[in-house]
């Protein structure tokens, strides 16, 4: 067995649309990710993690893309690209690639044949389907299933040409390729050793639990979805979430891509999988892939609705978190998040982002996460305590994921657009996506021209130059926190027990491995909180390894946002 070096390993991803801009056009680039690795390297993560950088019409801000072998001009060129991946290595970090293959551009050269004719050799590499039985092609209702498309209308895309639809879980500019069909598969497989070859050490896998569809062996239709009260379009997932012949391509695509390669990392985006599921995938004997980011956490505050916002509660986000964690406690491996470029800032959406706060509670959600078992990824900006952004209307927005489903929810479902913005302002991912805050200067150093998204307002006072000046900031507490994973083995490797799971205020567990016994405690509240421990005596006498306030907690009382990580051996 290949050593499993990703155990040890802190993940940091790159948006590099929103990371630092070297040529003024308001866009990041890779050049600016070269000119900005030392504050990684001072942070001391391990890998890199590329958002999709290939060439892209950017209708989803390049996870459309229209050429897998190559960088879009916005971003640079490969050479630029060969310049990143040789600087990454020469400072011992290693990169990986978004891979965005359950779906292309439908401006990819793929998609552009397939479309030409329903004889045309590529037509069967994406999913085309005739018209519902009985109804006029093109007309609404006409679709195939009732699907709805994840970024606002129906799954289907009527194509003129052939009188056929396609399928697009994504945007109608996002076709679904057919994995069904070996030849897409082998295409796909045949990038990806492009890149490794190049140098690259491995993989984040979109969606990759969209790839197997369930196709209806009998008359080869897909079943139609669930559908909520009050929408337009159903939700389908049933017949493409984990599909059947899922594992299947994965173990395909480990033997035909990774297999006699070393040291790679492979993590696969999967919305909606379950611990049972990850469990299969992430089985190092059945060769798939070395971890999956699940969503239970992420979708923990919103109602059976899913475009509906419920209150976040501490017990039912502990209770997600241990069932991740026994569940994959003697098979599998979890990684562990709280943002990346799909979701809202961690310090807004759990902690307190206002003056008080902001900085102590970004440090507890900080330590809570880091310490769980597992591979912890750090999104652009978490480690400076960056917060969500003052969105007023939907002007604000750039998101295809606000934009498209705003327009059916106001103007096809007749919902009042101060409802839908109200979570589009709470869960809308531009709030990630905002321009890292590099100093005071104009638009946060981030660019000389104007930024493609308004930069978060708070700048002046939260940004790296601050913070790396600043001994007490987020950013110096993060690299205390990904210092403790390099130098204890229990962080990596000892067993996890959730403590106190009935508390709404304090998140508590310990780490054992061998004769040592980690205690972690955060304080999810704006108040002094008395951890009630069985052996509380025992530890508040115990070696305290992190806190983030200036007074250690007394007799196991933490203070407001207080987090302390305890070690005791024996
Ligand atoms: O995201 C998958 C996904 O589930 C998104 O639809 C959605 O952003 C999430 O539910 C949060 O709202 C991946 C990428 O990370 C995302 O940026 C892409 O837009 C999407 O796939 C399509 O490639």
């Amino acid at each position: 067995m290949t050593d499993q070096w990703w155990k040890r390993a802190v993940v940091y991803q790159i948006y590099p649309r929103s990371f630092a801009d070297a040529d003024g056009d308001g866009v990041g680039d890779l050049r600016g990710v070269i000119d900005r690795l030392d504050h990684l390297a001072e942070l001391g993560v391990d890998v890199l993690w590329l958002s999709p950088t290939y060439p892209s019409p950017q209708a989803d801000n390049g996870y459309d893309i229209s050429d897998y072998q190559g960088v879009d001009p916005l971003f640079g060129t490969l050479e630029t690209f060969d310049e990143l991946l040789a600087a990454v290595h020469a400072r011992g970090l290693k990169l990986i690639m978004d891979l965005v293959v359950n779906h292309t551009s439908d401006e990819h050269p793929w998609f552009v044949a397939s479309r030409a004719g329903a004889d045309n050799p590529r037509r069967d590499w994406y999913w085309w389907r005739p018209a519902r039985a009985g109804t006029a092609p093109g007309t609404p209702g006409a679709e195939p299933t009732d699907w709805g498309a994840a970024f606002g209308g129906p799954a289907w895309e009527f194509d003129e040409k052939t009188g056929e639809y396609y399928l697009h879980l994504f945007s109608a500019k996002q076709p679904d390729l057919n994995w069904e069909n070996p030849e897409v598969r082998e295409a796909v497989y045949a990038v990806m050793r492009w890149w490794l070859d190049r140098g690259v050490d491995g993989f984040r896998m979109d969606v990759i639990n969209m790839i197997s569809k369930t196709v209806n062996p009998e008359d080869g239709a897909l079943p139609d979805g669930r559908r909520q009260a009050g929408a337009a379009y159903a939700d389908g997932s049933a017949s493409y979430l984990c599909g059947p012949r899922n594992h299947e391509f994965l173990h395909e695509m480990h033997e035909q891509v990774f297999a006699g390669r070393d040291a790679l990392l492979t993590v696969g985006e999967m919305p909606g999988v379950t611990v049972d599921e990850a469990r299969l995938f992430t089985d190092p004997a059945r060769a798939e892939v070395d971890m999956v980011f699940q969503f239970d956490h992420v979708w923990a505050d919103r109602g059976p609705d899913p475009r509906t916002l419920v209150p976040l509660r501490l017990t039912r986000l502990k209770a997600i978190f241990n069932r991740w964690q026994t569940g994959l406690a003697e098979v599998g491996w979890n990684s562990l998040y709280w943002n990346n470029h799909d979701q809202p800032r961690a310090v807004s959406r759990y902690g307190d982002d206002g003056p008080r706060h902001r900085v102590a509670s970004a440090k507890m959600l900080g330590t809570v996460l880091h310490l769980h078992r597992g591979t912890p990824y750090v999104y652009q900006g978490e480690e400076l305590g960056m917060t969500n952004f003052p969105f007023r209307t939907i002007d604000d927005f750039r998101d295809i994921e606000a934009l498209g489903p705003y327009a059916q929810a106001v103007e096809q479902e007749g919902r009042s657009p101060e409802d839908v913005l109200t979570v589009l302002r709470a869960r809308g991912r531009d709030n990630a996506r905002t321009p890292m805050q590099w100093d005071a200067s104009p638009h946060a150093g981030f660019t000389a021209g104007t930024p493609w998204l308004a930069v978060n307002p708070n700048y002046p006072q939260v940004n790296a130059a601050a913070e790396r000046a600043d001994p007490d900031s987020v950013f110096h507490y993060y690299r205390r926190l990904i210092e403790l994973r390099h130098t204890e083995p229990a962080v990596v490797d000892g067993d996890f027990t959730l403590l106190l799971p009935d508390d709404e205020r304090l998140y508590a567990f310990t780490r054992r491995l061998g004769a040592t016994e980690l205690l972690v405690i955060g304080n999810f509240t704006g108040g002094f909180v008395r951890a009630e421990l069985p052996d509380a005596a025992a530890w508040s006498s115990a070696e305290l390894l992190l806190t983030n306030l200036a007074t250690a907690p007394d007799d196991l009382t933490l203070g407001p946002w207080q987090a302390a990580v305890y070690r005791r051996r024996g």
